[in-house]
């Protein structure tokens, strides 16, 4: 491996394990530890056996996304082990007796590879592995419960009772794919904030940066744990953060204008992010994994029809934070845990 093949790969933003590493990495995997017994271990172990078998050149794509402000803002990494993959929860949580924890440890893994992964009291009880998985009730909601809906263009942002959502939430995501829906029909979007900026005038990146705007609570705060709905935040920018690099926050639950001449500019936004030339869309395959900067742009989920079986769609996701220092305060008993 040389210098010259390593930014190759990095122009990618599909990296493609060989059959002989994805064999590899199961083997290394197959007694992984349950994480429902400990997850810090089998969180470890996920990390050491993805070290001891990816190639320098995929470590280097990772890392690269999780460090590098100029990198693109999401990366799929393609042909990982999914072991022996049981029945889809339907109910979204996992079976805790199983054999294998190879899904798992993958996705712990490739989260530590990019920072922490951390669980939050309000969003899957504190969980470090999610169940995305569709969920009867919840077809026509705003949240990675629904099918029926197009889920818009977002970050995923943790309730906090200071009423700003978007600080102590994860800065990554990682999605892993064990099965998508029957007709293959959901495809995950991802549009970029410089690109989303290229489309918008000089003056109307200025309005973006002014704190005139409020975000609606998560939805999984505002159905189960709210009396009273949605929460809206204190005002805030959708834009912030240098112009070069610039971080954007949209609320997925919705976002409201303080000013009435903004809603228009809303409307444009979430246009613009629609725009076949300026989102990158994936129809997540079993064995993929798409990671995603969740500061850099704004992620979506096309509507698809659900199955509600053990065969329905399913994606574990793990929420990953690189600082902790930062968000000490919400610290509950561990250093994984925050409310
Ligand atoms: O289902 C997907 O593809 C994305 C769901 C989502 O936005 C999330 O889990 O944060
Ligand atoms: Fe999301």
């Amino acid at each position: 491996m040389n210098l010259h093949t390593i930014k190759e790969e990095l122009s990618n933003d599909i990296v493609t394990l060989t059959d002989i590493t994805k064999r590899k990495l199961e083997g290394e995997l197959k007694s992984a530890v349950s994480p429902y017994k400990d997850a810090e271990m089998n969180m470890l172990q996920g990390t050491k056996a993805l070290y001891n078998c990816l190639p320098l050149d995929i470590i280097s794509s990772i890392k690269r996304f999780s460090n590098d402000p100029s990198a693109p803002g999401y990366l799929v990494l393609d042909n990982l082990p999914i072991g022996a993959a049981p029945a889809t929860p339907i109910n979204g949580s996992a079976e805790k007796n199983r054999q294998d924890h190879v899904l798992e440890s993958i996705v712990l893994g490739l989260g530590s590879m990019l920072g922490q992964p951390i669980g939050y009291k309000w969003e899957k009880d504190n969980q470090l592995v999610h169940h995305v998985v569709p969920q009867p009730g919840g077809e026509y909601t705003q949240s990675n419960q629904g099918s029926k809906v197009f889920l818009n263009f977002h970050n995923d942002m943790v309730y906090a009772d200071e009423l700003v959502y978007n600080q102590f939430n994860p800065d990554f995501l990682v999605l892993f794919c064990i099965r998508p829906d029957a007709r293959h029909q959901a495809e995950t979007r991802y549009a970029n904030a410089k690109e989303i900026l290229k489309h918008l005038s000089e003056e109307e990146v200025k309005r973006l940066y002014e704190p005139k705007f409020r975000m609606a609570s998560p939805s999984n705060y505002s159905r189960f744990l709210s009396e009273k709905g949605i929460k809206w935040s204190i005002s805030q920018s959708i834009l912030s953060g240098d112009m070069k690099f610039p971080e954007i926050a949209l609320g997925a639950n919705g976002v409201k204008a303080e000013r009435e001449e903004d809603q228009a500019l809303i409307n444009k936004l979430y246009s613009i992010c629609n725009q076949p030339s300026v989102y990158r869309g994936v129809k997540l395959k079993s064995g993929q994994a798409l990671l995603v900067n969740n500061r850099k742009g704004v992620h979506a989920r096309t509507q698809f029809e659900p199955s509600c079986d053990e065969n329905d769609r399913w994606l574990l996701r793990a929420n990953i934070r690189q600082n902790l220092w930062s968000i000490r305060h919400k610290m509950e008993d561990s250093f994984r845990r925050y409310c």
